[in-house]
């Protein structure tokens, strides 16, 4: 804790905020367009420019709340006249930018159906508010120039570029320049948190000068490329950070919308782990709330003839991956350790676009969404006596990357070139679905999962988090190797938020060296030693997402920190389930005896497993 004034009054913080949060938290509003508390400092908009009083100079500088820490003593002004005229001046580029970008989506024939419009205002508004508050402000008269309509050089540039604008060549995400309001979250998620760094901001030289055609070019860019083109990995963090709508999942809400209309199919649907703890957060009900009996009764109502649960795939998934880990550790000779997991298809396309020589390290077990979509297609189709074709296999996913893995080539009959999932909504498509509807989610009561695939484990259920798979994993394989239960059923050292746990456990006199890695720039800082002496595990766990598949790019948006309300929130249900190890999940059993036989044996490695591609 350290003492610091704002406007004349004393608080004690937590020196660990910067000064927006430490404003904010004694009740000093100050509003950011680029400030989310989970990407750290973006510093775009200058929108939360405050007065403090430097140590040395004992006078008043300028300075972005959001990209300022504290220190002992700090004097800080959040109204001064130089405070009123930067921001008014950030809050007259906003309004600039957003008349041109209307004027953008007009003249490239793209209907307003955007809400970055809104969000904008909303944004001016609030910065205006902060300088409208003060007594003595004098008002500064609003001076918006737009870019002149019949500008040769203007109907050459969208020309050039109208094509670019929305970007729809990533099978996962889609970009809408036309809808961004240059705030560059998008690009601390995708180089801070997942260092990746595909998307670049570069302010055309006239940015100034809002007459100038250039102006209307989005400054924020794929550097030249289209989406699709770059080692983007779909994990969808930018649209989970875009306040305005200008990246987004690729929309499947229509194409479900059509298939169920034609009444032509049967319509099935398996909910991932996480989308019953985040679901709740689109209807705004208490942020990390289990919801799963509601989510049922709602896919029914949203017109699913069957509704399943992912998780009992996770059991599956764990059944198939603990034998493989065995299978690797006993083949003395032949053994491919480590093994890394490979249910994240973020991670899975950061393998073959960037580390191809991890592939063989790769387990070769298909993801949950893959073998809940290939038991639907080879196994539930045939005890219905239906062809594969004539069922509409729909997941529901906190993940962008899901809906790219689902086209893969090795998640086709090679025969048929039926799709074992046809389709995958993130939870805000759903979201948007039941919006339309109407439906009131809170009102709705609890529904059970139907069966043979709608029992889980609380192992499947920690899967949403990341070290999840590692415990579950654990859980099962020391029971197939040693048929006694682990000892560590709740296995703390990979529970943390940390982005990289590191463990080691005695696995029947060996020891088993263990991670959980999880956030792409973890994932990079964690394989610099990949290839070297000093790399040295047995298993590794890995989610392309920071905190795993509860902070996924498809969950709902969220102005907090809300990955550990969400991940409490996993543990504790996972703690209160009737069984808590996948080997116990009796209708995966049910499913060995009737179809599989055995784990990693000749039906579940042709049916369950899968290969790889650089
Ligand atoms: Fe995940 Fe998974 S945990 S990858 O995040 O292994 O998306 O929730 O469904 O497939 O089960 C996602 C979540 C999900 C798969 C499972
Ligand atoms: Fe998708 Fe989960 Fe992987 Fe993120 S961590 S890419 S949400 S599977």
């Amino acid at each position: 804790q350290i003492e610091i004034n704002i406007n004349g009054q004393k608080f004690k913080v937590s020196s660990k905020l910067n000064i927006l949060e430490a404003c904010r938290k004694v009740g000093f509003e100050i509003e950011a367009l680029c400030y989310h508390p989970s990407l750290g400092p973006v510093g775009t908009c200058k929108c939360c420019i405050v007065d403090v009083k430097s140590v040395s100079k004992q006078s008043f500088q300028r300075a972005c709340a959001c990209a300022t820490e504290l220190w002992e003593g700090m004097e800080i002004k959040t109204d001064s006249p130089k405070v009123r005229e930067q921001l008014m001046s950030a809050v007259a580029d906003l309004r600039k930018k957003q008349k041109n970008r209307n004027l953008l989506s007009k003249m490239v024939g793209i209907e307003k159906v955007n809400n970055s419009n809104h969000l904008m205002e909303e944004y001016i508004k609030n910065g205006e508010k902060r300088f409208k508050k003060s007594k003595n402000g004098k008002k500064q008269k609003k001076k918006v120039i737009v870019a002149d309509e019949n500008d040769t050089m203007l109907d050459n540039l969208i020309e050039r570029v109208s094509n670019k604008f929305i970007d729809t060549t990533n099978l996962a995400i889609q970009v809408d320049h036309t809808k961004c309001i240059d705030c560059t979250r998008c690009i601390a998620a995708c180089s801070n948190i997942q260092g990746m760094d595909i998307y670049s901001y570069d302010p055309p030289t006239t940015m100034n000068d809002f007459n100038s055609a250039e102006s209307l070019m989005p400054a924020f860019n794929t550097k030249g490329k289209f989406l699709g083109d770059t080692l983007c990995i779909s994990c969808g963090q930018c649209s989970l950070y875009c306040p305005s709508g200008a990246i987004t999942e690729i929309d499947h809400t229509q194409k479900l919308d059509a298939v169920m209309k034609s009444k032509k199919k049967l319509v099935v649907v398996g909910m991932a782990p996480s989308a019953r703890i985040s679901m709740s957060e689109i209807f705004k009900l208490a942020p990390g709330s289990l919801t799963t009996g509601q989510c049922v009764h709602l896919l029914r109502l949203l017109g699913f003839n069957q509704v399943f649960d992912v998780q009992f795939a996770a059991d599956l998934t764990i059944m198939e991956e603990g034998t493989e880990l065995l299978h690797r550790m006993n083949d003395k000779e032949n053994s491919v350790l480590p093994m890394f997991t490979s249910c994240c298809p973020g991670w899975v396309n950061l393998v073959e676009k960037k580390y191809p020589e991890i592939i063989p390290h790769l387990s070769s077990c298909k993801s949950p969404q893959q073998m809940f979509g290939s038991v639907i297609k080879n196994y539930y189709a045939k005890r219905l006596n239906l062809d594969p074709k004539d069922i509409y296999c729909v997941t529901v996913m906190p993940c962008t990357a899901k809906k790219k893995e689902l086209d893969r080539p090795q998640f086709r009959n090679p025969k048929t070139g039926v799709k074992e999932v046809d389709l995958c909504l993130t939870v805000r498509e759903m979201g948007r679905m039941v919006a339309k509807r109407g439906i009131e989610f809170s009102e709705l009561e609890e529904r059970e999962f139907d069966n043979p695939l709608g029992f889980s484990t609380g192992a499947a259920q920690l899967f949403a988090s990341s070290g999840g798979v590692m415990e579950a994993a654990l859980r099962s394989a020391y029971w197939l190797q040693k048929g006694v239960e682990f000892p560590s059923i709740e296995f703390k050292p990979v529970r943390s938020r940390k982005g990289i746990k590191e463990s080691v456990i005695d696995f029947d006199g060996t020891p088993l060296r263990l991670a959980v890695v999880s956030g792409g720039k973890n994932i990079h800082k964690f394989l610099e030693t990949w290839g070297t002496s000093s790399f040295n595990y047995d298993f590794i766990e890995i989610m392309a997402c920071p905190d795993g598949c509860i902070g996924g790019g498809g969950q709902p948006r969220s102005n907090l920190d809300i990955n550990p309300l969400r991940k409490q929130v996993v543990y504790q249900n996972e703690n209160k389930l009737p069984s808590r190890s996948s080997y116990q999940n009796p209708l995966v059993k049910r499913l060995y005896k009737d179809w599989l036989k055995k784990p990693y044996d000749k039906v579940a490695l042709k049916y369950l497993h899968t290969t790889y591609e650089p």
